[in-house]
């Protein structure tokens, strides 16, 4: 069993970040040794820390699938296509970080209008618009292969999705920001690729694939595993994730991450 787990709205609630609800299901699963992978659009400094803190040791896909760390304990994982990279062996599938911004600009000028990308926003601002602490948004402004911009009101996604692919990127429009990641990324490449490494590794073993997410930014993650799971927002599913079948979750954030969990693990026979 795999767990592909979104973070923002998912694991965390939307309003706090809070993961208690989730912390008794997260060291079960942990003492199993089921993966439990985050995928999300933080950055690596926002996802070691948040590691450390509920005590996940597994691989984890960072900024939009731009990115798949697999800490250097897990070397089985590591393909011939990853590079030693720190504590870690390194999946990229996006761009690097001042490719990124060089894009917004470029972006920016055939648009005829300004875009403000992190770089552009001060430690305030984004402490302003996403609520993080000081300490978080200094790891959220930390990027290393995509930019999170405000998304302009007065155009259009299909606009904005004409004028970046032109120079190899596409937006992902996450919970309150708009995100430029490359073409070759994606929440959906790097969760099936990473599968890829662990059936390799086991290749007689039936490996079951769970994901979590919230919103539409989920959508190519929850498509490449067996198991898609929705967890609501306070107003219930996302209106971008409604009428595909998939099972949603009874409550939102945290509560209903784990009560998910549990009940998925009944019904494979895993006692948590
Ligand atoms: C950004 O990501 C969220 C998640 O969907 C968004 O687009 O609203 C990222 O920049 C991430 O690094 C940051 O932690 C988060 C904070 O809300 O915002």
């Amino acid at each position: 069993l795999l767990i592909f787990t979104d973070l923002d709205g998912t694991l965390l609630n939307s309003d706090d970040y809070g993961y208690d609800a989730a912390l008794p299901v997260l060291k079960q699963l942990q003492e199993l040794k089921i993966p439990v992978i985050p995928v999300t659009s933080k950055t690596r400094s926002e996802v070691e820390v948040l590691r450390e803190q509920i005590g996940l040791t597994d691989a984890f896909i960072v900024e939009n699938g731009s990115a798949v760390f697999i800490p250097i304990s897990e070397q089985n994982l590591a393909s011939p296509q990853t590079e030693n990279w720190g504590d870690y062996y390194l999946m990229q599938f996006g761009f690097n970080y001042t490719e990124a911004r060089q894009g917004l600009q470029k972006v920016a000028e055939v648009l005829n209008q300004p875009l403000k990308g992190f770089g552009d926003l001060s430690e305030a601002e984004i402490h302003q618009l996403t609520g993080l602490h000081p300490e978080d948004v200094k790891r959220a402004k930390n990027r290393e292969f995509t930019e999170p911009f405000v998304t302009p009101k007065n155009l259009t996604s299909v606009e904005i999705e004409q004028a970046v692919n032109p120079w190899g990127f596409q937006v992902v429009v996450g919970d309150r920001f708009s995100h430029l990641i490359g073409q070759k990324a994606g929440k959906g490449k790097a969760v099936q690729w990473l599968i890829e490494q662990y059936q390799n590794h086991q290749p007689d073993a039936k490996i079951i694939t769970v994901g979590l997410g919230n919103s539409p930014n989920d959508l190519p993650m929850l498509e490449v595993v067996e198991i898609p799971i929705i967890i609501p927002g306070k107003q219930g599913p996302h209106p971008g994730l409604q009428n595909r079948g998939w099972e949603v979750a009874i409550l939102s954030g945290c509560q209903g991450w784990a009560n998910a969990v549990r009940e998925i693990s009944r019904r494979l026979d895993i006692n948590l």
